[in-house]
């Protein structure tokens, strides 16, 4: 794409703060940048350097390309045992009429449902309640790779893992291997929040710590797992928190290699412990989801999650550093928005999606959950009416 400034406009202004010209330096010759100036960048850079940083960055790993990915989301419950302050889940422990807690056939049938729908990923995760343990993810996973075992399996985050395998007495390295055996093939991004304590015991007090969370991640990439990871933002944060959070999973990443993607989730305040905290603004989402791309030079890609953002914002921010707009497949399961999306009815059929990334310049990509290309949409013209077979929605996951 045509970008309105290239980094050499940057490095030419001669008015640019002389530490933003050398973050600017080191990110025209691909050096890393430091936790202060990580801050600095927070504190000082505005949104247009930060745009034209990021996208270099962009399109030095991925030119136009932009990924998408067909799949579909099942949560097993939206009732759980922890109250993170953030949550819309969390109050419905005390609401349990107004949940759900699906059995392991109920489950199965939700996964039948796509039998006929060219979707390569399902994505679980949900609350956490006691009678969903070991065993009943085990045979889950056993259960969707026997009825359809090239669907890529990508479950649960550190806070089940870390909750079900101390309830069974196991270790982090015995509980992840059974449920690799079982049919794991990759682990989302959730249950990240912030690591710091400061932060996250204020957010999300009684869940798996930040080191347990990094500690579960770094296990599973030992056991050659991918996994993505996420940063909630725009709350009781400071920027050195998200910061210190960046740094380290870009020290895990050095030592690993097994994350694929960062997914920064802006916090949205409908409904939950937290509505008095104002939310952030476009702005500062843009600049975030930059910071993220400068700071994180050892991750591949950066993923906006749609459907907590709007279209629109999700259509800039691949100017700003996004590479992937998280898609699925799901025109018969329930649209969760609790958390006060945007998009109160975030559904588009893949035409759409992939006419707002042409929108804007990029070549839409459809990938399978290892980026590997399942189809290249770039060059593809539409029949009038055709919907390239099924619709695509996304579904507010607001758990873990
Ligand atoms: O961990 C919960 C977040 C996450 C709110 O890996 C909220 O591909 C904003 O991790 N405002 C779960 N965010 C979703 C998630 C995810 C989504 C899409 C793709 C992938 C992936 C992972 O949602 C939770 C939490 O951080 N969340 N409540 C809220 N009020
Ligand atoms: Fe439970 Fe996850 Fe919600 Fe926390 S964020 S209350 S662990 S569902």
């Amino acid at each position: 794409m045509a970008t309105i400034h290239s980094i050499d406009t940057i490095l030419a202004d001669k008015l640019l703060a002389p530490e933003l010209r050398q973050i600017a330096e080191k990110v025209a010759n691909g050096e890393r940048i430091t936790e202060a100036e990580g801050l600095l960048l927070y504190e000082k850079g505005e949104m247009g350097y930060l745009g034209v940083l990021a996208n270099h960055i962009r399109e030095r790993k991925h030119g136009d390309k932009t990924y998408f990915n067909r799949n579909f989301h099942i949560e097993p419950t939206n009732i759980c045992i922890y109250t993170c302050a953030f949550c819309s889940y969390s109050r419905l422990i005390k609401q349990r009429s107004e949940g759900w807690e699906y059995t392991l056939d109920q489950i199965m049938d939700i996964v039948r449902q796509y039998d006929n729908e060219p979707v390569t990923e399902v994505h679980i995760v949900g609350g956490v309640l006691p009678q969903y343990d070991v065993a009943f993810y085990a045979e889950l996973f056993r259960q969707i790779k026997a009825h359809r075992p090239e669907l890529h399996v990508k479950a649960l985050t550190p806070v089940e893992y870390h909750y079900i395998f101390k309830k069974a007495k196991i270790s982090y390295e015995e509980g992840l291997r059974i449920m690799k055996e079982a049919g794991l093939d990759s682990m989302p991004g959730g249950g990240a929040e912030l690591f710091h304590p400061e932060i996250r015991e204020k957010i999300a007090g009684d869940k798996c710590t930040g080191l347990q969370w990094l500690d579960m991640h770094r296990i599973w990439h030992q056991m050659g797992g991918l996994s993505n990871a996420t940063m909630l933002y725009g709350h009781i944060e400071t920027f050195a928190h998200r910061v210190h959070h960046m740094e380290e999973l870009r020290k895990l990443q050095d030592e690993t290699g097994g994350f694929q993607t960062f997914i920064p989730l802006k916090f949205r305040n409908k409904d939950n412990q937290m509505s008095h905290v104002p939310e952030s603004s476009v702005i500062e989402d843009l600049r975030n989801y930059a910071i993220g791309r400068i700071y994180l030079d050892n991750f591949d890609h950066i993923k906006a999650y749609w459907p907590m953002i709007s279209r629109n914002v999700a259509q800039l921010s691949l100017s700003f550093g996004v590479d992937d707009i998280d898609g699925t497949i799901d025109d018969t399961t329930k649209i969760y928005s609790m958390a006060g999306s945007e998009e109160q009815n975030p559904a588009m059929s893949t035409k759409d999606l992939v006419k707002l990334i042409r929108a804007v310049g990029r070549k839409p990509i459809e990938r399978d959950t290892l980026y590997k290309v399942v189809y290249d949409f770039t060059d593809h013209i539409f029949e009038e009416d055709e919907v390239f077979r099924g619709y695509v929605s996304l579904p507010i996951v607001t758990a873990n």
